[in-house]
């Protein structure tokens, strides 16, 4: 890490700026697509350079507007029935322990909603995400085992749940055992940069592999219970409820957690492009697994390989390419990816009220114009 990260603060535009916006950063519509709540962005498939995304636009998903806290004042308190010694963080307490940094991808649970509604001709609630409700940063801080094991963790503790300090105080509990894997992190920098206020500033959790929402932002306080927590995020919402999906109470369905294998193709949806050859970019994520393949086909021809490129680790996404010269007219791309425990895209998934996980093998609407 380097010093010159270290107690840097980002940039607040000004007060008029941010009294009419409820995120900070700029929001441009060249990066990232607006889906209404003033909250909520994703980025531009067809607009990501490099591995990385870069924060200018990694997608943005709130429930509340981004609140302006004070590193110096704020801080980070660990207690509960699981603990035996309530601890308190400072931040710079957190600068002064062992920082790791580790490339993952955040997704929403809801990325692809719209696609799903399509699908049955429904307008589901909720964000209304198109596909790029997902981003990848080099995420840099503690651990959040280095920060639970200091409070002394009871041998009965089974539930550990972050709590943010924005208005609606969100809420999304874990089990301990995943609260503390090697790549649970409390992150204070994303790629290399002071964590950007609407992504968390002073500090928010990275859960490897799971849904979005499990990566609680602008966190002050993680409870660490011997009692399974029920909260609204895993009974009401961010929870797969319909005909399969048994409830398993007090929730009405499937808290989800991992993610499933999906794919994204880096062109607008429906795509323009010209009779000349050229090559066909996306990604593939599968939660906390590790993509090994992904396969291509165009229009009703047979199933082909796409080319992976590195790097290929769990829990972020890979690229994939393939060369394709195509003919004037419509067509289809489709993509299927694989991961290493042999989960493949499903050709449709089932239905669920809230319109989550929609994760099939789409089918990529393509024209291509007659002349060159
Ligand atoms: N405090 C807080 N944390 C939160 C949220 C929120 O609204 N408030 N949204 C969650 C959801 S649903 C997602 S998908 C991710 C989005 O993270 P990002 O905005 O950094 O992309 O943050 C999660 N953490
Ligand atoms: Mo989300």
């Amino acid at each position: 890490m380097s010093g010159a990260l270290h107690g840097s603060e980002p940039d607040h535009p000004s007060r008029e700026a941010v009294r009419e916006r409820k995120v900070v950063k700029p929001t441009p519509s060249e990066l990232m697509e607006d889906t209404g709540t003033g909250l909520d962005y994703g980025i531009r498939p067809d607009r990501m350079p490099g591995y990385i995304t870069p924060i200018d636009r990694f997608f943005l998903r709130s429930h509340a507007p981004t609140p302006h806290l004070n590193a110096a004042t704020w801080s980070l308190r660990i207690e509960g029935s699981g603990v035996r010694e309530p601890i308190t963080y400072t931040y710079a307490d957190l600068w002064e322990m062992p920082l790791v940094s580790m490339i993952r991808t955040i997704e929403c649970a809801g990325n692809r909603r719209t696609l799903f509604g399509e699908e049955h001709g429904h307008k589901f609630n909720g964000t209304q995400w198109g596909r790029g409700a997902i981003g990848t940063a080099e995420w840099t801080g503690v651990r959040l085992r280095d920060l639970l094991e200091p409070a002394g963790i009871t041998p009965d503790a089974c539930d550990v749940m972050p709590e943010s300090l924005d208005e609606i105080h969100a809420r999304r509990p874990m089990p301990l055992a995943k609260a503390l894997a090697d790549d649970t992190l409390l992150a204070l920098a994303m790629n290399g940069e002071t964590l950007p206020p609407d992504h968390g500033y002073p500090a928010r959790i990275v859960v490897s592999g799971w849904l979005g929402a499990a990566s609680i932002k602008w966190v002050g306080r993680i409870e660490v219970s011997e009692q399974p927590l029920h909260v609204p995020w895993n009974t009401e919402d961010y929870v797969l409820i319909g005909p399969d999906y048994p409830p398993q109470a007090p929730s009405l369905g499937m808290p989800i957690t991992a993610l499933p294998v999906a794919s994204l193709v880096e062109l607008p949806w429906p795509a323009q492009l010209r009779p000349v050859p050229q090559v066909i970019r996306g990604r593939a994520y599968a939660g906390e697994n590790r993509v090994t393949s992904v396969e291509y086909r165009i229009d009703e021809g047979s199933w082909q390989e796409a080319s992976l490129a590195p790097p290929e680790i769990s829990a972020a996404w890979v690229r994939w390419q393939f060369s394709w010269h195509p003919e004037p007219g419509d067509h289809i791309i489709r993509v299927r990816a694989t991961d290493d425990q042999g989960q493949t895209q499903p050709d449709t998934v089932p239905w669920n009220d809230l319109g989550y996980l929609y994760h099939p093998v789409l089918s990529h609407p393509i024209r291509v114009e007659s002349m060159p």
